[in-house]
């Protein structure tokens, strides 16, 4: 039987305690706020005769993620990421600055820093015999596809394991990782090498999760983006590979129609020199 304790005098008092409203100081929004997720916390416990047994083990979850350093992997699986994606398009929408390539999700795995190039990046470290080469271009122009110059789109994917460098000591330093700076045309280039989908830890607290609803923990191959130019509006993307088994299967929900490219194979040598294969780089 579901004892009933949150309209009582007593809950109400203890809420309003905990958020400290009735202390002078602190944040306001934050009282708030906290104020409301507690109280739909308590509500849940109550809806749902939660016993202390689950609820400690809830907690202790919470401090397991986070020794696992996966509450940023946790979020995208549980779609935060997604839905703020969903907030900024509608707010996009509503000041009229929709168009482009659509924004995605940036993940939990960025590292700022890494080298920068003029125009072309050579971004694999060449230690990966087994890879398939990539050639990546693309042009970056303003809201009326007029090129922009000196943009920096920073690049970043897994290797052949899915792994991403720094996240993975196995990797030298920036593996994967490149900003290049476009040209007079608004181009940019990278030779790198074709990635693989990622997997969350099978035995990390996301996975743990996820199979307690059912789910897997995958992506699809994927290559993240930030393009930025100062005076612009910052785009943080993705590209999703076309045939891959998730990608319209993404437990973080990133991937959408517009990002999906299909790889082109390019056999002969002098057309993949044209497109930018073993290009100089500064
Ligand atoms: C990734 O590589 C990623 O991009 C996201 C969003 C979540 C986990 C791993
Ligand atoms: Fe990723």
């Amino acid at each position: 039987m579901t004892v009933k304790t949150m309209q009582s005098a007593e809950v109400k008092d203890l809420l309003e305690k905990v958020a400290g409203f009735n202390q002078e100081g602190g944040n306001e929004r934050v009282k708030k706020i906290v104020h409301r997720v507690m109280h739909d916390i308590f509500q849940i416990v109550e809806d749902f005769d939660v016993t202390p047994e689950e609820f400690w083990q809830a907690v202790y979850y919470i401090g397991d993620l986070g020794k696992n350093g996966e509450a940023a992997l946790l979020a995208p699986g549980l779609g935060m990421d997604k839905y703020l994606d969903i907030r900024m398009d509608a707010e996009d929408e509503a000041n009229g600055l929709a168009g482009g390539t659509p924004r995605t999700i940036e993940g939990p795995l960025y590292v700022a820093g890494a080298p920068m190039n003029e125009g072309f990046a050579r971004m694999d470290d060449g230690s990966d015999d087994s890879a398939e080469t990539m050639i990546l271009t693309g042009q970056v122009t303003d809201e009326n596809g007029n090129p922009l110059v000196n943009a920096v789109v920073d690049v970043w994917h897994a290797n052949t394991m899915g792994n991403y460098s720094y996240f993975d000591q196995s990797q030298s330093d920036y593996n994967l990782r490149r900003r290049i700076r476009t040209d007079e045309n608004g181009r940019y280039t990278a030779q790198s090498i074709i990635p693989a989908g990622y997997g969350c830890p099978p035995e990390g607290s996301t996975q743990a999760l996820l199979n307690l609803l059912g789910r897997h923990g995958r992506r699809p191959a994927h290559i993240h983006f930030f393009i930025s130019k100062p005076g612009y509006k910052h785009l943080t993307t993705q590209i999703n590979l076309a045939g891959d088994e998730y990608t319209y299967d993404d437990f973080a929900f990133a991937t959408r129609e517009e990002l999906v490219v299909e790889a082109n194979r390019i056999e002969d040598p002098a057309k993949a020199e044209q497109f930018g294969l073993n290009k100089p780089f500064t």
